[in-house]
């Protein structure tokens, strides 16, 4: 074939000897480059620089490393619906180190991660999956005997680059959960950066979405540079933007109509799950516009009926109740839509005026004005299903008054 630009060259020998190593058809990786490459918001045509990169590029050398967690990371990347996203991952990464997958144990696994230390000595990229639990000198805790600070020290003094995969290591997670008594968890469990007093690349998510993780290391690959950060460490291509923000339940936020209880007429119809507690409006995540298990975009917490708990934001999940209303702290709405009659910025829509009214709490004046117009609106709507007979007798509350109960 006469291609003038190698990179189309769909019988190009790299990808040829890709498809012979991974069994994977050629469609079906180059179908995968473009999701990587739309995940990283890379132009059109760049999921041809990310095939490219793939297919030529030196795999680097990972340690991986696991403290407090359940393991639930490393589960996602490798039970993937597909399995060509488990097969990319352990092509496009060299695993050295990784308690979980290698056949060693014990001494000879100790070994092999000083053996990997040593050979790669400032090139290797030091993945992290767990908490650090540092009371009593981190003791909670122990691989071969040495416990999650002696190796992160250990193991990070030469890594080219430090990934905390999961929120366990990014900021804590689950293992920092506090109680009511107390202001730490009971093993003092905290993020890797804390403990190491530098930033790193920080793969939030309980557990995080592999494409997030494999997006990362393509980026690296393909640009040789690591992706744009947030001041945590986030890469802002998949934590740029606020769940609520991209949630196909949003227009029901905006017109107020809200599941009430779980299996109400609202949940059975979709309705937002703010009232449930939905945590997306202050978590910031790609989980509405990627989905999980590649069984597509529906197929997340909020997708499935459940509400986002905030599982990737520090201070939110595991540190504030499920069913506690979000407190809607990034939001700061216009306080009002254009109407397709007027010009911009004139008038206030329902959903402003909820949001607006939720903010201060129904405080009097505008607010509780406009919370009432809402409830008028949602309780209008619900009598209006019920003559039409399609559902069970419905609550003529609005949300912000059952809110206030
Ligand atoms: Fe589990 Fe990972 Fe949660 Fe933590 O994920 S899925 S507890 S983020 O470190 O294994
Ligand atoms: Fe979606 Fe939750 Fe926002 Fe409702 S509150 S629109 S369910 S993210
Ligand atoms: Fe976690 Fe919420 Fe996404 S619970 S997986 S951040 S929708």
């Amino acid at each position: 074939m006469n291609h003038s630009n190698e990179i189309f060259d769909t019988e190009r020998e790299s990808l040829l000897a890709l498809e012979r190593r991974l069994d994977i058809p050629r469609r079906e990786f180059l179908k995968l480059c473009s999701a990587i490459a739309a995940t990283l918001g890379l132009p059109v045509g760049a999921e041809a620089a990310v095939a490219k990169a793939i297919e030529s590029a030196q795999r680097p050398p990972v340690i991986w490393l696991h403290f407090q967690e359940c393991t639930g990371c490393t589960e996602t990347l490798l039970r993937a619906e597909h399995p060509t996203l488990e097969k990319l991952i352990l092509d496009v990464i060299s695993l050295e180190y990784h308690e979980t997958l290698m056949a060693a144990a014990g001494k000879q696994a100790e070994d092999a991660r000083m053996a990997a230390m040593q050979k790669y000595k400032g090139r290797y990229l030091l993945v992290v999956e767990g908490a650090v639990p540092t009371h009593d000198n981190g003791i909670y805790c122990k691989v071969g005997g040495k416990t999650p600070q002696q190796m992160l020290s250990e193991s990070a003094a030469g890594a080219a680059g430090i990934i905390a995969i999961g929120s366990c290591a990014s900021w804590g997670g689950m293992p920092s959960t506090t109680t009511q008594l107390t202001k730490t968890s009971p093993t003092g469990s905290t993020g890797i950066s804390t403990v190491l007093g530098k930033p790193v690349v920080s793969i939030p998510g309980c557990p995080p979405n592999p494409y997030n993780f494999l997006s990362t290391v393509v980026h690296l690959l393909t640009f040789n540079t690591l992706p744009a950060l947030d001041a945590k460490g986030r890469p802002l291509f998949a934590y740029g933007r606020l769940i609520h923000e991209n949630c196909e339940r949003r227009a029901h936020f905006d017109a107020g109509r809200f599941a009430l209880e779980f299996g109400d007429e609202g949940h059975r119809k979709g309705y937002c799950l703010y009232k449930l507690g939905c945590k997306g409006p202050e978590t910031y995540n790609n989980c509405p516009t990627i989905g999980f298990g590649d069984a597509g975009e529906v197929n997340w917490p909020v997708g499935c009926g459940h509400p986002c708990i905030g599982c990737s934001e520090q201070g939110v999940g595991f540190q504030t109740p499920v069913y506690e209303l979000s407190k809607l702290r990034y939001i700061h709405p216009p306080v009002g839509y254009p109407s397709i009659h007027e010009s911009q910025g004139k008038g206030a829509s329902l959903g402003a005026m909820a949001i607006v009214a939720a903010v201060g709490g129904g405080a009097a004046g505008a607010g509780a004005m406009l919370t009432r117009n809402l409830g008028r609106a949602h309780a209008q709507q619900q009598a209006q299903e019920r003559a039409a007979g399609k559902g069970e007798a419905a609550e003529d509350k609005s949300p912000q008054e059952q809110h206030e109960e």
